[in-house]
């Protein structure tokens, strides 16, 4: 059954924290997300332009709405501004038996104040004794605790009194705190009143936007998959680096954590193995394919969308070899298994994001023929190549390829008649291996080949 969690939290226009942030890490994470947004923030990634702060009513209603139909097996209470708000979010989940998670939103990271300054102790008196886990950074530990922060004995002291207010978890996140450190430390001091202390690698990056809300997300995502607190936070923790890794400057401002990326990446690379996979089982049951093989043997490559490097492009380990008349690939499907099939499509990728595969196969005059029959075909010629480019590995194919498609840039096939110690070549493109496979196939059922 699906697990489903709520965000009650503030709609931030950038889309890198608040509700967006909350709905990208849940669902990548495979949790079903529900949304009460308490303010409409007017944000980019440099300033915080405008806050317009719902009325409690609709805050309560929607609530309501949520809670009497869906299963909730976790919710997070993100930004709250006033004490409306507060007071609104607390009536209506005071009852409910769904584990809490508070992230006690005070300002943005670009310095605009999220809860009003007046009503922090009606934070700290309606909502932080009803939750199960808060999770301030170090300077809302400060605010919430009032204790000022040096040490990482300060951080518990501060853990505790925070705890006194009547949160029965609190995890005080490192990454605001000796940004010079080589690694972050979360502290986590659990209800039995027992400190656990996690690390994770810093990344150097001096600011982000949305790492906090996308630490509470991952965390209540977690805790409705029902993994125990100090698990779910070192979960969280790991998932919030990752996405960090990945962060991307979309605006003029602040980086911005991208979660969603990794995962995608993950899909795009998943699907180029399955698809690749049942193209070459398709290409090596083709009758007569060996006889296109060229003595440098075949490759057939996949590359996922954006790819950079070969490392991002997959082929067949050790090609795919003639032996005899059947054709056989030498090893498994991998990335990073092919240059010089892989660089071409990286170069042709350059003019047209869309053709991510290609084979290379054997250049004789009748199959060029065909290929010339049914195809888009361009050329380029190696002997034109200039010397500065021979000399420099790895430079020749990319500039050959760009130099076809000048020509045509929506050639199907690219071939050269070869060089001194060059076996001549014919590449065929196409979107995906499928495609790829069944240019192949209709070459080899003219009849002349
Ligand atoms: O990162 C805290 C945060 C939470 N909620 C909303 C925000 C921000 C930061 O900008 O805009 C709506």
């Amino acid at each position: 059954m699906v697990r489903a969690a709520l965000t009650i939290a503030g709609s931030d226009s950038s889309g890198g924290a608040g509700i967006q942030a909350d709905i990208k890490t849940m669902s990548a994470l495979g949790v079903y997300s529900c949304t009460v947004i308490t303010a409409i923030t007017a944000q980019n990634t440099s300033n915080v332009d405008y806050i317009l702060p719902l009325d409690a009513g609709i805050i309560k209603k929607q609530i309501k709405s949520v809670l009497t139909d869906i299963p909730i097996h976790a919710l997070k209470i993100g930004m709250v501004y006033n004490n409306e708000i507060i007071t609104a979010i607390r009536d209506a989940i005071v009852k409910s038996k769904i584990p809490i998670v508070l992230d006690p939103i005070i300002s943005a990271g670009t310095g605009a104040p999220l809860l009003q300054k007046e009503f922090l102790d009606d934070f700290k008196d309606k909502l932080v004794p009803i939750c199960d886990v808060l999770t301030p950074n170090v300077h809302e530990a400060q605010e919430l605790s009032g204790l000022t922060i040096k040490n990482k004995y300060d951080i518990k002291r501060a853990a505790l009194k925070i705890q006194k207010l009547g949160a029965k978890n609190v995890v005080v996140k490192g990454g605001h705190f000796r940004k010079d450190d080589e690694t972050i430390t979360d502290t986590i001091l659990d209800y039995r009143g027992k400190f656990t202390i996690l690390k994770n690698n810093r990344i150097k990056i001096v600011e982000t936007h949305g790492s906090g809300c996308n630490f509470s997300a991952a965390l209540t995502a977690f805790i409705a998959l029902k993994f125990p607190i100090v698990q779910a936070c070192l979960m969280a923790s790991q998932y919030v680096h990752n996405s960090i890794v990945n962060i991307v400057k979309i605006g003029r401002g602040i980086p911005v954590n991208n979660p969603i990326s990794t995962m995608y990446e993950q899909s795009c690379r998943y699907n180029v193995i399955k698809e690749l996979s049942e193209a070459v089982e398709q290409l090596t049951s083709l009758k007569n394919f060996a006889i296109l093989i060229p003595e440098t043997q075949s490759n057939i490559v996949y590359a996922i969308p954006n790819a950079k490097t070969i490392s991002d492009v997959a082929g067949v380990s050790g090609r795919i070899v003639r032996a005899g008349k059947r054709s056989i690939p030498a090893g498994g499907i991998r990335f990073g298994a092919s240059t010089h099939v892989a660089s071409s499509v990286l170069e042709y990728m350059k003019t047209n994001q869309l053709v991510r595969s290609a084979i290379n196969i054997k250049n004789d005059k009748r199959v060029l023929e065909s290929c010339t029959k049914f195809y888009r075909v361009a050329r380029y010629n190696r002997e034109q190549e200039p010397k500065t480019i021979k000399r420099r590995e790895g430079s020749s194919i990319p500039w050959g390829i760009s130099n076809a498609l000048r020509a045509d840039p929506d050639a199907d096939v690219i071939y050269h008649l070869g060089d001194i110690g060059k076996e001549p070549m014919i590449i065929i493109f196409g979107q995906t291996p499928r495609e790829v496979v069944g240019k192949v196939k209709k070459l080899l059922e003219e009849k002349n080949i």
